[in-house]
């Protein structure tokens, strides 16, 4: 509440109509209400202001220096030359005179303006502020919930959820705290997200029938969602006609199953008429899909497509598509070139409301992973990527790993070569026609809505990202960091904002250096993720090995004598991936098998280096938690005890990562730490 006292306690105008301006009304007038400020929605015009928000469809408006903000407005937006193409969601905000004004040409892009004067605070209405203009880089930027309706036996309320439990549902049904949703759209608006799915990507039984008996359960969250521009989304199962329409068959190109997904699809848009459309996972860890019936995934995510063409919907299908029943003795498979093999030979062959949804990296949301050499083969499709914000593979939510240095690694990443086209310009697409960015959600009915309070940001930071893939994620933690904890009577805000970068900026990292060592990934305990299980899945049928033994350890994937994934990047990237010379240091083991004693580009071998990092990744959370006790008293103390708890247990964890990765690779290697230090 406290970043809206600037807003809150000046005089606002509000011009324009519709859902979305009703809605900035209602958040202006609380944040008035709170401040002393004072808020008027056209048509009162006699009035002295600070802050215009104004739709730019207004003919001339009556009173003088509203006129004149918006007429500044308008010039600086000719001045920008970007004038006609604020598009839906874009706004600009200049100052003339006395009166800071924000115009935009759809409601929800003063929605978002509305969020940005909010995100200034009093800078907003700084005289000397120039001009500026805001569109998101990305249409639709999403969160999927991998959230049940029904518990389930062994993933609970929210599969892979680390915040409590799902903020939709509860026990088998819908919980029906409206409240808390409207809260939550609230959040998600302020950071830029737009649309959601909100039940889990593995449908159950109960789950299915959200599409149908349950859709106004779905339509309900819909109703409280659009207030903030938020569409809604359903994962759906494939085998839905017959588990729900009683057909013998769902095969992708029966006509009685076409006519059924029409007429269901129908009957969504009657409910929820700006339903955004189906997530589907398909054929994937036991989730039934078109090879059933011979059918290939395009197939599959045609016939969908097809059914909500008419009404604007879309199809995210996503790519996770791998034999998850691999015998370990099998050394040909690699899970890592499923995705590719399944899909890019079906480049061109998907409807243009089709997104093909790709998890970042080859594998499954690994610390680290290169990212998916599925994002440069398919030029002819909309492709999303898939983040996860959830924090499953990095800590979750009970360690600090702040991502936004990872992800725009990814976003930022070349796949033909240096300099070429990043991974966000495949996604924005031309035109804005990519597929945008998609992470799985990390909130949920706990106090903090993320578990540990700090994994806010990583929240807040793939909104931003998503509106805007090329920013440097430090500026946005930083705009975090000052929104969360405003300066107060008791707070020196730049000790706390300095601490907290301390503590955060690297976190990623030091995560990476206390865990699995130099990207070969995994090494956890199975089944939750959580902890070091160095051969936790070495003799599963996951396909998640590291092919530890006395001499070496790490995958082979390059074509000359491994598995040839590294033959799946273009050219350049397929080069340097396939020799261990020119292979980047934090990847090497997931590429190639090497010796222990290796000589890294860093001049350590590889032994040497798994003992030097896990030894200074838990001595950098050490150095964590003595930070955060700096702040004891100056903070929330409820946000205080919550992360200096979970901090003890970073520290105890890390350090069980450390002592069990050390231990394993001694006794596997025999070879001594340089260092003497201890290893058990
Ligand atoms: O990372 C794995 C998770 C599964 C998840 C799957 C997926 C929803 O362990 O819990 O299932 O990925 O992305 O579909």
């Amino acid at each position: 509440p406290e970043a809206f006292r600037s807003l809150g306690a000046r005089r606002v105008l509000l011009h324009g109509e519709g859902l979305l301006v009703d809605t900035v009304l209602d958040e202006v007038s609380r944040a008035c209400a709170r401040y002393g400020g004072l808020v008027w929605h056209s048509p009162s015009w006699d009035v002295d202001v600070d802050l215009v928000l104004a739709l730019r469809d207004a003919a001339e408006l009556p009173n003088p220096s509203v006129e004149a903000a918006r007429a500044a407005g308008e010039a600086a937006l000719v001045e920008l030359g970007d004038g006609e193409t604020l598009g839906d969601e874009g706004f600009v905000l200049a100052r003339a005179g006395d009166v800071t004004v924000v115009l935009a040409d759809a409601p929800a892009g003063l929605l978002y303006g509305l969020f940005h004067v909010v995100r200034l605070c009093a800078a907003a209405f700084d005289p000397a502020r120039p001009p500026e203009w805001h569109r998101p880089a990305l249409r639709r930027r999403m969160l999927n919930h991998w959230d049940n309706v029904a518990v389930h036996p062994v993933m609970g309320q929210v599969e892979r959820g680390y915040a409590g439990g799902s903020i939709f549902w509860r026990d088998g049904r819908s919980r029906g705290d409206l409240d808390r949703v409207r809260e939550y759209a609230r959040l998600l608006a302020s950071c830029g997200v737009n649309a959601i799915s909100v039940n889990n990507v593995n449908v159950a039984r109960t789950e299915a029938l959200l599409l149908t008996e349950r859709l106004g359960d779905v339509a309900e969250i819909a109703d409280v969602l659009r207030r903030y521009g938020i569409r809604v989304h359903l994962s759906v199962s494939f085998a839905a006609p017959v588990l729900l329409g009683g057909l013998s068959t769902a095969d992708p190109l029966d006509e009685n199953v076409r006519v059924w997904w029409a007429a269901t699809t129908r009957r969504v848009y009657e409910r929820i008429p700006d339903f955004g459309g189906y997530l589907v996972k398909a054929d994937s860890e036991g989730q039934p899909g078109p090879f059933t019936y011979g059918r290939d995934h395009a197939d599959g995510a045609n016939l969908l497509a097809e059914a909500l063409a008419p009404h604007g919907g879309v199809v995210h299908w996503r790519a996770f598509v791998y034999n998850h029943h691999q015998d370990w003795r099998d050394r040909s498979t690699d899970r890592a070139r499923a995705a590719y093999d399944h899909f890019a030979p079906l480049d061109g062959r998907f409807r243009t409301n089709v997104v093909v949804q790709v998890k970042f990296g080859p594998v499954d949301f690994q610390t680290r992973e290169p990212i998916s050499p599925v994002l440069a083969a398919m030029p002819a499709t909309r492709l999303a990527v898939e983040l996860q914000v959830t924090q499953e593979y990095t800590g979750q939510q009970r360690h600090v790993c702040h991502l936004g240095p990872w992800w725009s690694e990814v976003l930022s990443f070349a796949p033909w070569g240096p300099g070429g086209r990043t991974i966000a310009d495949v996604v924005t697409g031309e035109a804005g026609a990519g597929g945008g960015m998609v992470a799985v959600a990390n909130v949920g009915d706990d106090p903090f809505w993320t578990g540990h309070p700090l994994a806010q940001a990583n929240l807040y930071t793939f909104g931003r990202l998503a509106w805007d893939p090329r920013r440097d994620p430090t500026a946005i933690l930083d705009e975090w960091i000052t929104l969360t904890f405003p300066p107060s009577a008791t707070a020196d805000a730049e000790l706390v904002r300095r601490t907290l970068h301390e503590i955060m900026d690297d976190s990623w990292r030091t995560y990476e250096r206390y865990t699995a060592p130099l990207g070969v990934g995994f090494m956890v305990n199975p089944g939750d993720h959580y902890g070091p299980g160095v051969d936790g899945y070495e003799y599963t049928r996951w396909g998640t090995y590291h092919f530890a033994d006395r001499d070496g350890v790490g995958v082979d994937r390059s074509r000359a004598s491994g598995t040839g994934f590294t033959g799946q990047y273009p050219p350049y990237w397929a080069q340097v991936y396939e020799s261990p010379e020119s292979c980047p240091d934090e990847l090497l083991l997931f590429f190639h098998h090497v010796p222990y004693g290796h000589v890294l580009h860093s001049g350590s071998t590889v032994i040497q280096h798994i003992y030097d990092t896990h030894f200074a990744g838990v001595e950098e959370v050490t150095a964590m938690r003595r930070r955060w006790q700096r702040l004891n008293g100056m903070i929330d103390p409820s946000v205080y005890e919550r992360v200096a708890e979970r901090l003890e247990e970073q520290v105890r964890c890390a350090t069980e990562w450390r002592d069990q990765i050390n231990t394993y690779f001694f006794r596997k290697s025999g070879v001594p730490d340089e260092r003497g230090r201890d290893i058990y």
